[in-house]
């Protein structure tokens, strides 16, 4: 075995965006470009020299040709241990919470999340720090600046690891553990809820159904829910996971995941149903003719965090990315304690863990978390609800009533327009940025605009400040349209448009009529179809 310094040319456009660096598996496929990120990582981090690292994936197509590349690319680059998941398999929460336990320098997790997988799906790689979580944005700026300017890397011309067998072998001077992706994982969901709890819930005939979505929380779900939970064999469904994810969307909203709402409001309907995504860090809760949306989830969690063993001593904060809906907000109010509003993606909630500011956090796009971990985590989210009804009886859906009376109900969505022009995006969002000061008093149909602004965030931990993070328009009733555009898409733009309205009063309205006034006025303003060239939205959440 000898490390080879082989030479390569910057690519374009590695600059890594909402959650790592996620392109079409084929871009990820030509030679240098994997290899060339990595290098770019090592380039850029300091002290990780014989260290441990953390790796794994979703187990999505060219997950395993990329952990043998990693390892040897560590290998090569000083790296002392690398800890890999059983077949190169680890969920996002899974890598957090090892990075976490064993104290590792970071971790390297390869996913496109919830964007298809197969060979002409989307793949992704990102790196976590010491702390279990994302790079904040100056280490991932600076990784893209390397990449830029990257001539050569390191590589060390050793063996495929047999990563089926777990225990340690070499590369080189490295050691690689391949280890049991589960079993830590396992442990800190049972150190924090009720597991007896649980088991008597699914003792007493409560019926789940779990879709893992052929993604990478089939394993995980069977062994705690269907193992240690004792739920029947067969809750979980969609539990293999496939290089393909069989072809679906793994991404758990109620347009991806349709066959199952379909399911829970139809006869066979089980008392609660939940979803994962491709690589386990967001859920989707249903209940019985009832979709919970996840700004909703954030909030019941929070106002029943005393149900919940690990959380008993109270919650210190709440944080939600900025579109996300302010249900949580009411909920901190009415408990006295601080609420923070982050920019979209998990790596903002960070540092406000770390200092021990908040407890919970979560976002619009069907991700809750805690201060457990420093990922957002589909499958705590599922079992916090299934403790929170252990305990208190309900239903989902009398759960999601008794929280709007008590607390009022945000009425909330999510409107995408998928693969548009990236300038056409652009030309929208700038042609907005230039009438912001002008929009303040105008009025659409039966809303007047009361400010518009582009929201910035300062850390208040750190200091440090993300401009653009998407531009909002408040009206004189308290409700509000936000506009962004993604930074996960990897096929030209995804412009995202976010509707929140409060209503006390009425509880049980259709969310989209809810909302109507709303949609209509961000037409209006934005003159989406115009810019977009389409006629609605692709995705309606
Ligand atoms: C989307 C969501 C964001 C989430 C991100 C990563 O980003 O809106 O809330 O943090 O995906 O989720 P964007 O930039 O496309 O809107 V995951 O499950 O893909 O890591
Ligand atoms: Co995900």
């Amino acid at each position: 075995m000898s490390v080879q310094i082989v030479e390569t040319a910057p690519f374009d456009g590695q600059k890594p965006g909402t959650s790592g660096l996620r392109k079409q598996v084929a871009v990820f496929q030509q030679s240098h470009y994997l290899e060339n990120f990595v290098q770019s990582i090592f380039d850029t981090v300091d002290g990780f020299q014989g260290k441990t690292l953390v790796l794994g994936g979703d187990g999505r197509f060219h997950n395993d040709v990329a952990i043998q590349t990693i390892l040897r690319m560590a290998a090569a680059n000083g790296v002392g241990k690398v800890m890999v998941g059983q077949d190169g398999i680890l969920s996002t929460p899974a890598c957090s919470c090892v990075i976490r336990k064993h104290h590792t320098f970071g971790g390297i997790a390869l996913s496109a999340s919830h964007n298809p997988g197969g060979p002409d799906g989307d793949f992704g790689i990102k790196f976590n720090i010491g702390n279990g979580g994302p790079a904040p944005e100056k280490v991932t700026d600076a990784i893209y600046a390397r990449s830029l300017a990257i001539s050569r890397y390191r590589f060390m011309d050793a063996p495929v690891v047999d990563l089926s067998v777990l225990g340690t072998t070499q590369i080189g001077g490295m050691v690689v553990e391949v280890f049991d992706p589960v079993a830590d994982y396992a442990d800190q969901m049972a150190s924090l809820f009720d597991f007896d709890a649980i088991r008597d819930l699914f003792h007493r005939g409560f019926r789940l159904r779990f879709d893992a979505m052929h993604a990478v929380c089939g394993p995980y779900a069977r062994r705690i829910v269907e193992g240690m939970l004792e739920a029947p064999v067969g809750t979980v469904i969609h539990a293999d996971p496939l290089p393909d994810f069989g072809g679906h969307h793994p991404d758990p909203n109620p347009v991806n995941a349709k066959d199952l709402i379909a399911f829970m409001n139809g006869p066979d309907a089980t008392d609660m149903a939940a979803a994962t995504d491709g690589d386990g860090d967001r859920n989707m809760i249903v209940g019985q003719g009832i979709a919970v949306t996840p700004s909703d989830s954030l909030a019941v969690l929070t106002a029943n965090a005393s149900l919940v063993p690990g959380y008993r001593d109270g919650v210190a904060g709440v944080a939600r990315s900025m579109p996300t809906s302010a249900a949580v907000d009411r909920v901190a109010d009415a408990l006295g304690i601080p609420h923070y509003e982050t920019p979209t993606g998990w790596k903002f909630f960070g540092n406000l863990l770390d200092d021990g500011r908040i407890t919970f956090c979560g976002e619009e796009s069907y991700g809750t978390s805690s201060r457990h971990i420093r990922e957002k985590d589909g499958i705590w989210a599922i079992l916090f609800w299934l403790n929170l009804l252990a305990r208190t009886g309900d239903s989902v859906a009398g759960t999601m009533q008794k929280h709007w009376a008590r607390f009022g109900r945000n009425y909330y969505s999510r409107h995408d327009y998928e693969s548009i022009d990236s300038s056409r995006a652009n030309a929208l969002m700038d042609h907005l940025r230039s009438r912001l000061d002008s929009l303040p008093g105008q009025v659409f149909g039966a809303l007047t605009v009361a400010e518009a602004d582009e929201f910035a965030y300062t850390d208040p931990v750190d200091g440090s400040v993300s401009e653009h993070q998407g531009i909002r328009i408040f009206f004189t009733d308290g409700s509000r349209i936000v506009f962004r555009l993604s930074g996960t898409g990897t096929v030209g733009a995804t412009l995202r448009v976010y509707f929140d309205r409060y209503d006390a009063e009425r509880l049980d309205l259709e969310p989209q009529a809810a909302l109507a006034h709303l949609i209509k006025a961000a037409d209006d303003i934005a003159a989406i179809p115009a810019f977009t060239g389409l006629p609605g939205p692709t995705v309606v959440t």
